[in-house]
């Protein structure tokens, strides 16, 4: 099956590992609050989901039963395609980050290289992104390139041309923009940067992050890219107006695919597209 065209793939982001659920309460941080979410989302549209997961105390981790347990929790609810963010917290050790592919995910984020990020550092060593990478090679995991910057893009040539093809063959990647330290969120640096994605490149995504949320969804749309949105990335709907909720913020890009003539993919196409093995 060939994914026609048309379709437009929306992955929400629901949770993110930024955002304190003190300062956030909507924010969906327990497993209940996340599986009824991603109920809700995939409804609206969305056909994958990113996700981050929070202990008892909302905070930010990595536990590996945590981990299965959302993986089993969203499988059972939803069809959508299960991408575990490797990325976590920029608190967390590179060897947790890694041991993320235990949890057996259809999708894991796998981010090109290291980034300021606000007034801490995302850091991603070289050697570390060379060993997640055959990681999920070896483990079947299909990894959604995360590219922060230019430089980022170069890199994943580097890591292509070194150890070849992911798992189930396809190159798929997000741009994520507007963070404090990576490239910004406006059309040039997103025309810049898919014009130098590899040509093995078979999809594309795009997130801006805060107030460049739109400036960047309207600039994938219309060089014919996919979306990501979600409540990891913006927390206002506008100036002063906070989200309620991801399912308003996957409503609001099915609209906006809606005026493109872009139809929502669903998750068995997101799976070709991607060429997940589940
Ligand atoms: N939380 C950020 C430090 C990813 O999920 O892979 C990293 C991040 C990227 O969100
Ligand atoms: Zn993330």
């Amino acid at each position: 099956m060939r994914v026609p065209d048309d379709r437009l793939l929306i992955t929400v982001a629901p949770t993110g590992a930024e955002t304190a659920k003190a300062d956030c309460p909507q924010l969906p941080t327990t497993l209940e609050e996340q599986v009824a979410t991603a109920v809700e989302c995939q409804a609206a549209g969305a056909a994958m989901i990113h996700l981050h997961i929070r202990d008892d105390e909302h905070r930010p981790t990595l536990e590996l039963a945590r981990l299965k347990d959302a993986v089993d929790g969203i499988r059972e609810a939803t069809e959508l395609v299960v991408q575990l963010s490797t990325g976590g917290s920029v608190h967390d050790p590179l060897d947790a980050r890694l041991k993320v592919l235990d949890a057996e995910p259809d999708s894991c984020s796998l981010t090109m290289g290291t980034t300021n990020f606000g007034d801490d550092v995302f850091l991603n060593p070289w050697p570390f992104v060379c060993e997640l990478y055959q990681l999920s090679q070896e483990r079947g995991v299909v990894p959604e390139f995360e590219l922060f910057d230019l430089g980022q893009v170069h890199a994943l040539h580097r890591l292509l041309d070194k150890y070849g093809l992911p798992a189930g063959g396809k190159v798929h990647c997000d741009l994520v923009m507007g963070v404090p330290g990576g490239m910004n969120g406006t059309a040039d640096s997103l025309v810049a940067a898919v014009a130098a994605l590899p040509d093995v490149t078979t999809s594309w995504s795009a997130t801006g992050i805060g107030r460049s949320t739109l400036a960047v969804a309207l600039a994938a749309l219309s060089k014919g890219g996919h979306l990501r949105v979600g409540m990891e990335d913006v927390l206002t709907l506008s100036r002063g107006v906070p989200v309620e909720s991801n399912r308003q913020l996957v409503e609001r890009v099915v609209e906006l695919g809606r005026i493109v003539q872009r139809t929502p993919m669903t998750p068995a196409e997101c799976r070709e597209l991607l060429g997940t093995s589940t």
